[in-house]
């Protein structure tokens, strides 16, 4: 693909494998790499809530570049939240410690829809305009790039109707069948969003994007070509003009690699349970492929960590290259700083002279 490079970051191993060109070194970040696992955030988040850090632009470009500078890694994720968008415009959306987003009043009916219109990010999320112009400047001196992000219209949807983290996620499978009108309309609405946010963030610097559609595992094949691929693919669409490396993430989703590589990404996520070889059979040769250690590995011994990062290298090589190394989903609060460095030392010496 073609990628547009400004020139602080030419020579970036993330932006050249992305491009599909041979990086010096296989490029490596961590989903969730800012954040609990860091004693510097803890110390920046002391006594503060999640959203006083998300609503200040300084804050968040702090946290954002935490992780890059103790760890030497590839490309800096934004600091901030799939909620976050929706929050900025309907009342009752909260961040709670330890449970993450809550909304009082859930999503149900044709109305609902809505309360999320209109969405303008200079308008409603200046903040995070702003958090990420400031990233970059920073960022650029280092020569690494930002990648930006939004959730995914289904797995936002998935908060805004159950009105916070679900298991079952019942009231959303049932809304699709019993509402479909309400059902594509709120996810016709989400994706609007999350277009409006992405092509906000590469706007103000961000160098590439993530659509994280982190519950999107729990449908079958069909149910997600039928409710969920449509949105998706409006989402990647909508962004093809920007010419930058567009990523697709999801949890468990190892038997919709296929389809979510359809929906349109230059990336597919593929978490630990999928092994590289199977995903790019799924995937197809023209796509990267991003992943696939299991985080829990991260806890140790370090002789299980080196041997499972070897592994995935040689099956990356094995699976055609055009490998972003990560894991398959984020890092755990109790996961030991020291040893993502380590990883991150192991991929680069290991991959340095391929
Ligand atoms: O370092 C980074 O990765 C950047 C920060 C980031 C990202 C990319 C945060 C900060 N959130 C997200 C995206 C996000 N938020 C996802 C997609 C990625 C994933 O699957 O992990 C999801 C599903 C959410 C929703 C969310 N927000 C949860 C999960 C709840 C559930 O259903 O299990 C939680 C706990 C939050 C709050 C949140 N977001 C981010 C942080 C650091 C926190 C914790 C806040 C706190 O300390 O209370």
């Amino acid at each position: 693909m073609a990628v547009k490079i400004r020139d602080a970051l030419v020579g970036s191993p993330f932006l050249a494998a992305c491009a599909g060109e041979k990086p010096i070194h296989t490029p490596v970040w961590f989903m969730r790499q800012a954040g609990r696992s860091l004693p510097e955030y803890r110390a920046l988040r002391a006594g503060k809530r999640f959203d006083d850090l998300i609503l200040d632009p300084a804050l968040a470009a702090e946290v954002t570049l935490q992780p890059v500078r103790r760890h030497g890694i590839d490309a800096a994720i934004f600091f901030s939240d799939i909620i976050t968008s929706p929050q900025a415009i309907v009342p009752g959306i909260s961040i709670e410690p330890g449970r993450g987003p809550v909304i009082e009043q859930p999503f149900r009916t044709l109305a609902d829809v809505d309360r999320l219109r209109p969405f303008t990010p200079e308008v409603h999320v200046p903040y995070v305009i702003e958090a990420v112009q400031k990233a970059c400047v920073e960022l650029d001196s280092l020569g690494v790039p930002l990648i930006g992000f939004a959730g995914a219209p289904f797995t936002v949807a998935t908060y805004l109707i159950e009105g916070g983290k679900s298991k079952e996620f019942a009231h959303v499978k049932t809304m699709m069948r019993a509402d479909p009108e309400t059902w594509f309309a709120l996810l016709d609405a989400l994706a609007d969003m999350s277009i409006a946010t992405l092509r906000a963030q590469v706007g103000a610097g961000a160098s590439a994007i993530q659509l994280f559609d982190s519950w999107a595992g729990i449908l079958s094949d069909a149910d997600y070509r039928t409710y969920v691929l449509p949105s998706s693919t409006k989402v990647f669409s909508a962004l093809s003009d920007l010419e930058i490396p567009r990523f697709h993430f999801g949890v468990g989703t190892g038997e919709l690699l296929g389809a979510m590589a359809e929906a349109g990404p230059d990336i597919v996520g593929v978490d630990w349970r999928t092994p590289l070889a199977a995903a790019r059979l799924r995937v197809g040769p023209d796509k990267g492929l991003q992943g696939n250690l299991d985080p829990v590995t991260l806890l140790g011994p370090w002789e299980a960590i080196e041997s499972e990062v070897l592994r995935i290298l040689s099956d990356a090589d094995a699976a055609g290259g055009r490998h972003i190394f990560n894991i398959g989903h984020g890092v755990l609060p109790e996961t030991d700083p020291t040893v993502i460095t380590r990883v991150v030392d192991l991929v680069h010496r290991s991959t340095s002279a391929l």
